[in-house]
This record gives C-alpha cells, sequence and structure tokens, in this order.
C-alpha cells in the first residue's frame, strides 16, 4: 500500500473539475436562482429527469481546452487532477458504451472530454483522476423517493425499484471499467454512497474489482460507509481535520462556494488564503483537492484562474 500511495502523498495539491450538464445553467432554472450547491440544481428545482435530459440538446462546451485546463494546473503547483466522469445528474462526460445519456450524443459530439484531458495530463505531467457518483439521478433502476419529507431528501436519498439493484451494480461496474480501460484513471473518486440500497458489502466487492483490473489504482473511502473505511483515503470535504489523522486523507474544497459553475456565486476564496490553507493541509499530513466549475461553453471562469496563478506564483517564491 504504501508504494502505491507514494506519488499521491508527495503530490500534495490537485485540482478537482466539476462538469456536466448543470454547467449551462449556472446555477437558475427558469430565470430563478436555485439555492445550494449549482450541480445539485436538478434536486433543489425538483426537475423531472426527463426534462433535465433536455439539456444534452444544447451543451455544447466548445471553449473546453483541455490543455490550457492542465497548464493551468501544472502553473498553479498541482500534481493531479479528479474530474467528474458522471456527477449524481447520471451523465457522463465520455463516450460511454453503457448509456446514451453521455457526450456523444449532446452537439459536442466527436470530443471526449476524458480523453482530451487525459492527454493533456500526460503532455503536462498531471496525475488523471476520475470522480464517479453511485447516486444517479437518471438511470432506470432509481427513482426519486417520494416518501422523503423535503424536496432535498426526495432526490438525495433515491428509491431503488424493486429487483433493479444488481443491474445498476453491472452498470457501475462497466462504467467504472471503461475508465480504466479507456482513460487509464489513476483515481477512482466515488461520491454519492449514502442511499440505503447501496450497501458495504457492495461497495467492498466494487473496490476488490477495481483493485484487480488496475493494482496500482487509489480509490477514495466513499466506496462504503465513510467512517467505515480508511483505505486508500479519507475524504474531509470542506473541512480540515482538526487533529492528526492515523490514515491518509485529502481534503476537498472549492474556490467560492458551489463546486458546479454558479453565475452568481462571488464569494471567492483569496490567493492567500488558498496558499495557507495548502500549507495548513500539507502539514497536517493531507492533500489539498480544490475545485474549479467550468462554465457552459467550457470557460474557466476567470476569477478561479486568477486566484490559481498567484498561488502558483506564491509557491515558486519559497
Ligand atoms: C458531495 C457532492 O454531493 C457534491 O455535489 C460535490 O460533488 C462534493 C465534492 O461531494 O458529496
Amino acid at each position: 500500500f504504501k508504494e502505491r500511495i507514494a506519488w499521491f502523498k508527495e503530490a500534495k495539491f490537485g485540482m478537482f473539475i466539476h462538469f456536466g450538464l448543470y454547467s449551462q445553467l449556472g446555477g437558475e432554472w427558469k430565470g430563478k436562482d436555485i439555492w445550494g450547491d449549482a450541480e445539485w440544481i436538478q434536486a433543489h428545482a425538483d426537475i423531472p429527469a426527463q426534462e433535465y435530459a433536455m439539456l444534452t440538446h444544447t451543451f455544447n462546451p466548445k471553449n473546453f481546452n483541455a490543455d490550457e485546463i492542465a497548464k493551468l494546473a501544472k502553473d498553479s503547483g498541482m500534481k493531479y487532477l479528479v474530474v467528474t466522469s458522471k456527477h449524481h445528474e447520471g451523465f457522463a462526460l465520455y463516450d460511454s458504451k453503457y448509456t446514451n445519456f453521455d457526450v456523444a450524443n449532446t452537439p459536442f459530439k466527436g470530443r471526449d472530454i476524458l480523453k482530451e484531458l487525459k492527454e493533456a495530463c500526460d503532455k503536462n505531467g498531471i496525475k488523471f483522476g476520475t470522480y464517479y457518483s453511485i447516486l444517479d439521478w437518471h438511470h432506470i433502476s432509481q427513482e426519486r423517493n417520494i416518501d422523503g419529507d423535503s424536496v432535498q431528501q426526495r432526490w438525495k436519498f433515491t428509491r431503488m425499484k424493486l429487483g433493479k439493484a444488481k443491474d445498476y451494480e453491472t452498470f457501475v461496474r462497466n462504467q467504472i471499467k471503461e475508465l480504466i480501460d479507456n482513460y487509464d484513471t489513476d483515481i477512482i473518486w466515488f461520491d454519492g454512497e449514502w442511499c440505503d440500497w447501496w450497501t458495504d458489502e457492495m461497495g467492498l466487492d466494487l473496490y476488490n474489482y477495481i483493485r484487480s483490473l488496475k493494482p496500482s489504482i487509489l480509490v477514495n473511502n466513499r466506496f462504503g460507509t465513510r467512517e467505515k473505511f480508511e483505505k486508500d483515503f479519507g475524504t474531509p470535504e470542506d473541512e480540515t481535520p482538526e487533529d492528526l489523522l492515523s490514515y491518509n486523507w485529502e481534503s476537498c474544497y472549492t474556490l467560492n462556494t458551489s463546486w458546479g459553475f454558479k453565475k452568481n456565486d462571488h464569494e471567492w476564496k483569496s490567493a492567500e488564503t488558498v496558499y495557507n490553507m495548502l500549507h495548513e493541509i500539507n502539514d497536517k499530513g493531507g492533500n489539498f483537492l480544490l475545485n474549479i466549475g467550468p462554465d457552459g461553453n467550457g470557460d474557466v471562469p476567470k476569477e478561479s484562474v486568477d486566484i490559481l496563478l498567484e498561488v502558483g506564483k506564491m509557491l515558486e517564491k519559497k
């Protein structure tokens, strides 16, 4: 294990990228500002899956420039990157054989975001990782949980349709295998494991399957109950642990307050804040995964670019 995680420990600083259909909306639905994280807009505005799926017709991030993003990571002192291959919305940012709900069925077809990023990372000496949500608002196996007592609860804890769990497990395996076979991903960064139909046993089986496909890969602890699993690394979110931890970990934060692009979110952290956070986290033995959310055109918000480049300069001076 020590050998497998060595590059990660050394890397210390990485880039998180939240990008998906929601990036087009920028936190607004039908002219209204929707509260909360912009990648949760389907839940918070209670948008039915079919209506949400119409966003594939307009997904066309023409300005998406993987090379610029990988270079930005490098110039900011980052050594790896983790991109949302599929967030809770269920949309695959790559051409997946197992669903039509993917980039190949949008006006952006012919380009594969993961492929472009993977190649740009290789070129720039950045390790490539992929986020994958177990919770899936599009897959037919799951539906909004009508018993939930708030809109958010209904979407956060989906209901597994009777007899469909096995199909979904197979679907997840197939997609993860694509991430390994086609993009040689170095990290599987799970999320959305909290629904009651997803058990620790399923998570562990999946973990072992992934390791059998690529023994050197790293998997975060969100394949099952987070508190139970330390390996391969823990994932404090929006927080830095107070005490020193006995296991490997990575704190993730975003540059403003939303992970996905949000037009009206102007609460940017300063370069100095980011720099200090990085030092605090690293001093405590953790990694820092810092998020950018490109907009619907594929542009990284100028504020993010400026802050990150400034951090890069501060690190160089040291
Ligand atoms: C959370 C997700 O629900 C958020 O949307 C975001 O991806 C964050 C990093 O993890 O659990």
